[in-house]
């Protein structure tokens, strides 16, 4: 059985009930909240050991943080708390068609935004099989997300890397400068079409953007989501692609994270067409759930699959 490790920063994300306004919230739900412990936490969900790197504060809302990945079955060994530190907020709208989604961030100074990469237990990577990070890592500590890299390369992980571009957070150019460490040293590269246009400047269909990242950055395998499309892969096994579903938004954010959880449990499994599939479908059923987590597990995520191979969209 592979075992993951993904390394980020969780916020606390705080949000208004869907269709009220931040500027006069009746009460904020709280949640824990980062993309790639959302990772972590959808591979846990899907029977897999994924350990979690990060740092956090040692005060109550690290250890409500800490408290939300364990019961989702995450392991913690590579949690560092650090005094005097503070956690990373997320104040939240969601949209409803055709109004669109509101983030506000209150991140800065987090404990792990400050975090000297020698803080982090980067032995919790020992022995296992896929690294995975994101583009809101490197724009928030850089050094500990290269680190992070070197530290996977070292001992022979697969790296995965999705691109996750954060306007919010840095620029097109910032994140293309910081982005050249990275793209060409990673073995599975996910991005969404929109970031791929964005950011690094490939054109095209989904297909044509997922063919081009395989051939400038040699990962793999590169796969590139196109929200209710589907989506598209391009590496060494060939290029395949998917049809997304037809479905109903409660809540987007942490639906890429879902994909990517399924995309490296089919892909380590059987391969790139069967991680689109699984990814897709995980997708699908975290657009139902407020929150960032996908509250499914392996058996509801095949049943999908299944209902839709039986005719049903
Ligand atoms: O993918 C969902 C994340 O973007 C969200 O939970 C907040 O991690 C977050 C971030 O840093 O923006």
């Amino acid at each position: 059985m592979p075992r993951f490790v993904t390394l980020g920063e969780t916020l606390i994300r705080l949000s208004v009930p869907s269709g009220y306004s931040l500027e006069a919230p009746p009460y904020l739900n709280i949640q824990a909240a980062g993309a790639e412990s959302n990772v972590a936490i959808g591979l846990a969900r899907f029977g897999h050991s994924a350990s979690y790197l990060s740092v956090l504060p040692d005060n109550d809302l690290g250890r409500f943080i800490a408290g939300e990945l364990r019961r989702q079955g995450v392991d913690l060994d590579g949690l560092a708390f650090v005094p005097g530190g503070r956690a990373g907020l997320y104040f939240l709208e969601l949209g409803v068609a055709p109004r669109v989604g509101k983030v506000i961030y209150d991140r800065a100074g987090s404990a792990f935004a400050n975090a000297d990469p020698e803080t982090l237990k980067w032995s919790v990577m020992d022995g296992a099989t896929l690294l995975h990070l994101t583009g809101i890592t490197l724009a928030v500590n850089a050094s500990v997300a290269l680190r992070g890299l070197d530290e996977a390369r070292r001992r022979g992980l697969k790296v995965s890397f999705d691109l996750n571009y954060r306007h919010k957070l840095w620029s097109p150019e910032r994140a293309r400068d910081a982005l050249a460490a990275v793209l060409g040293r990673v073995d599975v590269l996910i991005t969404t079409l929109e970031d791929a246009q964005a950011v690094l400047n490939v054109e095209g269909t989904a297909e044509q953007v997922a063919h081009a990242l395989f051939e400038t950055y040699a990962p793999e395998v590169a796969v590139v989501t196109n929200g209710a499309q589907g989506a598209s892969a391009s590496g060494k096994e060939g290029a395949f692609s998917v049809a997304g579903y037809e479905l109903h938004v409660l809540d987007r954010i942490g639906a890429g994270d879902a994909f990517v959880a399924g995309f490296l449990s089919g892909w380590l499994s059987k391969g790139s067409s069967y991680g689109l599939q699984l990814g897709l479908a995980m997708a699908a059923l975290k657009h139902t759930y407020y929150g960032d987590v996908a509250w499914v597990n392996r058996e509801t995520v095949q049943a999908l699959i299944d209902r839709r191979h039986s005719g049903w969209r």
